[in-house]
């Protein structure tokens, strides 16, 4: 842990008097400000994809610039290790633990191990699948159903007119992860209402290039006619397309290809015309993030959930995007 004295947070000192309310409205105790820099630990899935190593850079660098003290671990997608890592941020006396959870089970023991230790925890990206909503103090992150229903939506629309079905195939992420279950839901409503998208098969790409390739090649094997593909991120799309190229086909126009995530790799994607739209998810979490930290100790007002903006990609707005885009 890098040690930082005590400067533009200078004005804590002030503020802490603030703090000394320490309850929000769920009833959550609060710790008084730590008198030097306020630390965290912070629990990542892992580094599986370009969506990933961007939301680290980004917790890494608003860490930084806020003056707080990170303590970072990666899972590198253990659900167990994760655990055990937020076990000991918990040793190590943290001021606030978050984390962005590689799977949606097994919390309770450990958040209410943090609850009895006093310390706040935010979740971010994905939830948890935890009844008692106070064991943590906020949530960061997208509206994942919302990115399904939009992934569904364009979708329809390019074949409006068409009186066939159009078979689709899924590509998941990892089972068990809020993405994974929140995007499928998404796509499968707004298929539904428009009626037009026949989703005929899936199998899981684990959020990788890898997965996405090996999975679309299995389902290559098995589904004669595929006229589209729903990839749950960019890196499974994006490798995909190599397994459609290698099988012959050409991606973006036979099948169509829509992903989520936007990444600079998928909007290069959209450019070459090898996928279709790019539905945009921003894992720049870390500013909102340290700002709900700074918050917890000095008063600021802590929003339980905090929701960030998407937009759709297609080849020409990628265009517009690509040379502002840093991930
Ligand atoms: O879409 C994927 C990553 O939880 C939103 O996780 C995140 C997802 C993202 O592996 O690329």
């Amino acid at each position: 842990m890098r040690r930082r004295s005590f400067v533009t947070l200078g004005a804590a000192g002030v503020y802490s008097a603030l703090a000394g309310c320490g309850r929000d409205k769920d009833g959550f105790n609060m710790r008084d400000a730590p008198k030097g820099p306020i630390t965290l630990g912070f629990s990542q899935v892992g580094a599986e994809g370009g969506w990933r190593k961007a939301n680290t850079a980004s917790i890494k660098k608003a860490a930084e610039r806020n003056r707080i003290d990170l303590n970072f671990k990666d899972a590198g997608g253990d659900p167990k290790k994760q655990i055990a890592d937020v076990h000991s941020f918990i040793d190590a006396k943290v001021s606030v633990i978050a984390f962005a959870p590689v799977v949606e089970t097994g919390w309770g023991e450990v958040l209410r191990r943090a609850r009895e230790a006093k310390i706040p925890v935010v979740l971010t990206d994905r939830l948890i699948d935890e009844k008692d909503t106070s064991l943590w103090a906020s949530s960061i992150g997208a509206e994942f159903a919302a990115e399904g229903n939009l992934a569904a939506l364009y979708l329809e629309n390019d074949y409006a007119g068409v009186k066939e079905p159009v078979n689709v195939v899924q590509i998941l992420g990892v089972a068990g992860a809020t993405p994974t279950k929140q995007r499928a839901e998404g796509f499968a409503a707004t298929a539904a209402k428009g009626g037009r998208l026949k989703i005929i098969d899936e199998e899981t790409g684990d959020w990788t290039k890898d997965g996405g390739k090996a999975a679309m090649a299995r389902l290559l094997r098995r589904n004669k006619r595929i006229d589209a593909v729903f990839a749950q991120n960019d890196d499974m799309g994006l490798g995909a397309v190599i397994a459609l190229e290698a099988a012959g086909k050409k991606p973006g126009k036979e099948p169509k290809i829509v992903t989520v995530d936007g990444t600079k790799a998928a909007l290069e994607g959209l450019i070459q015309r090898k996928l279709n739209y790019v539905v945009e998810c921003s894992p720049e979490i870390g500013e909102p993030l340290m700002t709900v930290v700074v918050d917890l100790f000095h008063g600021g007002r802590v929003q339980k959930n905090i929701r960030s903006e998407k937009a759709v990609f297609d080849p020409e707005t990628a265009a517009d995007e690509i040379d502002d885009r840093t991930y």
